[in-house]
C-alpha cells in the first residue's frame, strides 16, 4: 500500500540537491549503493579532523537544529563534548509528528545510512559511545530501512568496536514511540526511553548537561544531523553558500511532497514548484504549532519567517485554497492539542480544553466575550506552559484571528 519513497520527492534525482541527493535514486538497502555514492566520505574525513576539528566545522557552517527550534548545533556540540560526566550519550529524534511534517521520514526510508553515518560522525564529535534513535512508532518502513542499514553496518566494521579500525566504538539502539505528540519532546523522549511516562521535564538543567539517564545528551533531529554530511565532504564555508533545507508542502497542491531549496527563497518560489491548485487563500507554515500567514513574498528563513509573525518550525508548508473551511481546520488543531497534550501543567491541560470549547461556541455564534476569553487562554498558556506543546497551542488560532479574519 504505500507508495515509493520517490513519489515523495517530486524532485527525486534532479542535480544539485544535497539532502535529498540520493533520495529515490540510491538502493536505500544497499551498503554498497550507499558507499558508491558518496557514503562514509563524512566519516572519513571526521575522523581526520578529529572531535575539537569536527565541531569548529559544524560551528562554522552556521548549522542550526531542524526540529523546529533552530538552535546551534555546534554549541549544543561542544556543550555536551566539554562535560567531564560520563558516559555521554547521543539521541536522535525521529519521532516526526507535527502535523505536516514527513521530511525526516523520507530521509530514513530513502536513504537510511545517511543517518546513520551521521549519526556516528555526531558521537564521535561529542563524545558518545551508544546512540538511541527514537522513531516514531507509525514509521515501519523507515524502521524496516534503519534496522538493515544498523545491521548491515555493524557487520561491516562501520558500527560497533574500533570503527574503520580508528580506535573509535559506538552503537545504536533503536527505540519506537507508541503514538504520543509530546514524545517528540527532547526530554520527554529521555523519559520514555528509560521506562517512565512520556512527559517532559523542566529546562534548565538542558540535556548537554544532565539528559538521557541524568547524564550529557545530544538531541538532534534527523534533518539536523545529515547536514553534517555535506559540511564535512564540502567545508563548511561551501556548505553555508548554499545552505539546503527541507520543506514539506501539502494541502490544495498539485505535486505535494518533500522540496528541497536553498535558505531564502521565498514561499512563492516554493509554490511554483510544487503547484498550487487554485488561488491560495493563506499558507501555515510550522504545522499545527505554526501560524497562518497571506504574504506570499516572505523568505524562508528563520529570520524572515519570525519578521512575518510566523515560523519556518520544521518546515511544514500546508497550502489552504478559497474554499477549505478555516473554522473547521482550527477545531481541529484545537482537538490536535487537547488530545496530545500530556496534562502535567495547569495551562496547558485546562487551557487546550478551554480553546476548543471557545472555538466550538464561536463556530456556532460570534461573541465578543469568547474572542477575549480564547486570547487570554492563549495568552496563558503561551506564558505558563512548561513545555513547547502548551506554548505553541495558541499561535495558529491567533494568526486566523488577527490575520484571515477567522471570526469577524
Ligand atoms: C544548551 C542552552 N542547550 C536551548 C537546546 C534545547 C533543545 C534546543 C531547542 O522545541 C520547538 C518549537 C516548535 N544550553 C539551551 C540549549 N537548548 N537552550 O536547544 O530548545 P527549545 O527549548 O528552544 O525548543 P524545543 O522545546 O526543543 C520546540 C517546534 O519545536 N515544534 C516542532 C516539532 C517538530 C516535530 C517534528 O515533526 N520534527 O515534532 C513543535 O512545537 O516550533 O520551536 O535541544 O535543549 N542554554
Ligand atoms: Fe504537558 Fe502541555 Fe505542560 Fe507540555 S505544556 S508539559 S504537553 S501539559
Amino acid at each position: 500500500g504505500e507508495p515509493p519513497v520517490a513519489a515523495a520527492v517530486p524532485q527525486a534525482g534532479q542535480d544539485g540537491l544535497v539532502l535529498l541527493r540520493r533520495v529515490g535514486v540510491v538502493d536505500p538497502l544497499s551498503l554498497d549503493d550507499y558507499r558508491a555514492q558518496g557514503g562514509y566520505q563524512a566519516l572519513r574525513r571526521a575522523f581526520q579532523l578529529g572531535p575539537t576539528g569536527v565541531i569548529r566545522e559544524v560551528t562554522e557552517s552556521g548549522l542550526v537544529g531542524r526540529g523546529g527550534a533552530a538552535f546551534p548545533t555546534g554549541r549544543k556540540w561542544e556543550a555536551t563534548a566539554r562535560q567531564p560526566d560520563h558516559p555521554h550519550y547521543l539521541v536522535c529524534n525521529a519521532d516526526e509528528s507535527e502535523p505536516g511534517t514527513f521530511k525526516d521520514r523520507v530521509i530514513m526510508e530513502g536513504d537510511p545510512y545517511a543517518l546513520i553515518e551521521a549519526m556516528t560522525v555526531a558521537a564521535y564529535a561529542t563524545g558518545c559511545a551508544k546512540g538511541y534513535l527514537y522513531i516514531r512508532g507509525e514509521y515501519p518502513r523507515a524502521r524496516h530501512a534503519l534496522e538493515n542499514a544498523m545491521a548491515t553496518a555493524r557487520a561491516r566494521g562501520l558500527l560497533g568496536a574500533d570503527i574503520l579500525g580508528q580506535g573509535f566504538s559506538f552503537d545504536i539502539e533503536l527505540r519506537r514511540g507508541a503514538g504520543a505528540y509530546i514524545c517528540g519532546e527532547e526530554t520527554a523522549i529521555f523519559n520514555s526511553i528509560e521506562g517512565q511516562r512520556g512527559e517532559p521535564r523542566s529546562k534548565p538543567p538542558f540535556p548537554v548537561e544532565k539528559g538521557l539517564f541524568g547524564k550529557p545528551t545530544v538531541v538532534n533531529n534527523v534533518e539536523t544531523l545529515v547536514n553534517v554530511l555535506p559540511i564535512l565532504e564540502r567545508g563548511a564555508q561551501a556548505y553555508r553558500d548554499a545552505e539546503p533545507k527541507l520543506f514539506c508542502v501539502s494541502g490544495n497542491i498539485v505535486k505535494p511532497g518533500v522540496y528541497e531549496l536553498p535558505f531564502g527563497a521565498t514561499l512563492r518560489e516554493l509554490l511554483d514548484l510544487a503547484g498550487p491548485t487554485g488561488t491560495v487563500r493563506a499558507v501555515l507554515l510550522g504545522g499545527a504549532a505554526g501560524a497562518f500567514v497571506t504574504d506570499l513574498d516572505i523568505p524562508l528563513t528563520f529570520e524572515g519567517t519570525r519578521q512575518a509573525g510566523a515560523t519556518l518550525g520544521s518546515g511544514v508548508v500546508l497550502v489552504l485554497g478559497d474554499d477549505v473551511d478555516l473554522k473547521a481546520i482550527l477545531l481541529r488543531i484545537a482537538e490536535f492539542f487537547r488530545d496530545e497534550s500530556c496534562g502535567q501543567c495547569v495551562p496547558c491541560r485546562v487551557g487546550t480544553v478551554r480553546q476548543e470549547e471557545a472555538l466550538h461556541r464561536l463556530s456556532r455564534r460570534v461573541d465578543h466575550s469568547d474572542l477575549v476569553l480564547l486570547r487570554e487562554v492563549g495568552q496563558t498558556m503561551r506564558d505558563a506552559s512548561i513545555c513547547g506543546l502548551g506554548q505553541t497551542a495558541w499561535n495558529a488560532v491567533e494568526s486566523a484571528i488577527d490575520r484571515l479574519g477567522v471570526f469577524k
